[in-house]
């Protein structure tokens, strides 16, 4: 069996949650030897859909670039690039867009949870956000997508839009799987433990960063919310616990049978203990070298320059087929 092309894209923040950390950026780090390639993106375009700022919007891409290289990605065994670098992304977003529906669209239900009530105001770009995303993989006939649990429905979308487009012009794209992480694909949220952790819904207490300082680590899980029981044990109605069990099995390598063995009879008070450590010992490594890349612009600059001319390189083929696929240019 010929080798996997990896491809996930994450939005450029310098808030990158534990729920980012381990559904998403562990799975990369992980899949970086295995993908032939394995590429990364920066969403610059995504984060357009929402309101942002121009100059903080370049902060926040330098932010990331220099997490994810802290937490392991190594640009010689890994592209990695900033989307709008390459332009083929949204050009494919617009010739995707003739085997996408309106209704395919109308479905999403993270669009949904993300406008509510204001629906009306959200911009265009947020409703479209998954067609630019179908194109970010279908672009390099992408095999594999690690992602968390969230994006479940955007990469079944894709899937569809490869599957039409074959349909309708003849074998072209490659239809992508989806993978996520057997534990941790859904990190929940410390206080809220119903809802995910996440950048923008979240509480600030129930979230903890990938650049948080020790203190506020133990502080955040000495406050993880859990229930009236006592039982270091999985279950529906234990979210908070059940979500503590999965963080600390992560943390530790092992599976979440082994952290409910090991704390059989304990209280949540010494749990807790325990998974702000394991948290701790997680995180330190990255912020501590994220401090030492940071400062560095020109060479995060030069990173993601290099990753964008290998991304072209593969991107551009793929965008050549499509459009004769499509009878667009001469013969
Ligand atoms: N709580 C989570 N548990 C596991 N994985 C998660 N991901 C997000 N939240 C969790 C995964 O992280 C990857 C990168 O996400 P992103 O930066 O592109 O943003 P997102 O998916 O929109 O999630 P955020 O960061 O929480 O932002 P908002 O608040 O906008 O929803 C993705 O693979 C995602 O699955």
């Amino acid at each position: 069996m010929s080798a996997p092309i990896v491809f996930s894209g994450i939005q450029p923040t310098g808030r990158k949650h534990l729920g980012n950390y381990i559904g998403a950026i562990r799975q990369y780090v992980s899949g970086q030897d295995r993908g032939q390639p394995a590429i990364f993106c920066i969403v610059d375009l995504h984060a357009l859909s929402v309101a942002y700022d121009p100059a903080e919007l370049r902060e926040r891409v330098h932010d990331t670039t220099a997490i994810l290289l802290a937490a392991g990605l190594d640009p010689e065994r890994c592209i990695l690039f900033r989307q709008s670098d390459v332009r083929e992304h949204t050009e494919l977003t617009w010739l995707l867009s003739a085997v996408t529906s309106h209704g395919d669209l109308d479905r999403m239900t993270q669009f949904k949870e993300k406008t509510g009530a204001a629906r009306e105001l959200a911009s265009a770009a947020l409703f479209y956000y998954p067609v630019l995303m179908a194109a970010d993989v279908l672009a390099y006939k992408a095999t594999e997508v690690p992602v968390g649990d969230d994006q479940r429905q955007h990469v079944e979308l894709m899937r569809e839009v490869a599957r039409r487009f074959n349909g309708r012009f003849g074998e072209t794209l490659v239809v992508p799987e989806l993978i996520v992480p057997t534990v941790g694909a859904r990190i929940m949220d410390l206080q809220e433990p119903e809802r995910k952790m996440s950048t923008t819904a979240s509480t600030e207490a129930g979230t903890v960063f990938v650049l948080d300082e020790p203190a506020a680590i133990r502080k955040k899980l000495g406050s993880a919310v859990t229930d009236s029981g006592r039982e270091v044990r999985r279950a529906p109605e234990k979210a908070g616990v059940t979500n503590l069990i999965d963080v600390l099995a992560v943390a530790r390598g092992v599976g979440p049978e082994a952290i409910e063995a090991e704390f059989e009879g304990a209280g949540y008070g010494d749990f807790k203990k325990a998974v702000a450590e394991g948290v701790v010992e997680l995180l330190a490594p990255v912020r501590e070298r994220y401090a030492e890349l940071r400062p560095d612009e020109a060479a995060l600059e030069a990173t993601l320059a290099a990753g964008a001319e290998k991304a072209r390189a593969l991107a551009a083929p793929t965008l050549a087929e499509v459009r004769q696929r499509m009878g667009l240019g001469p013969a």
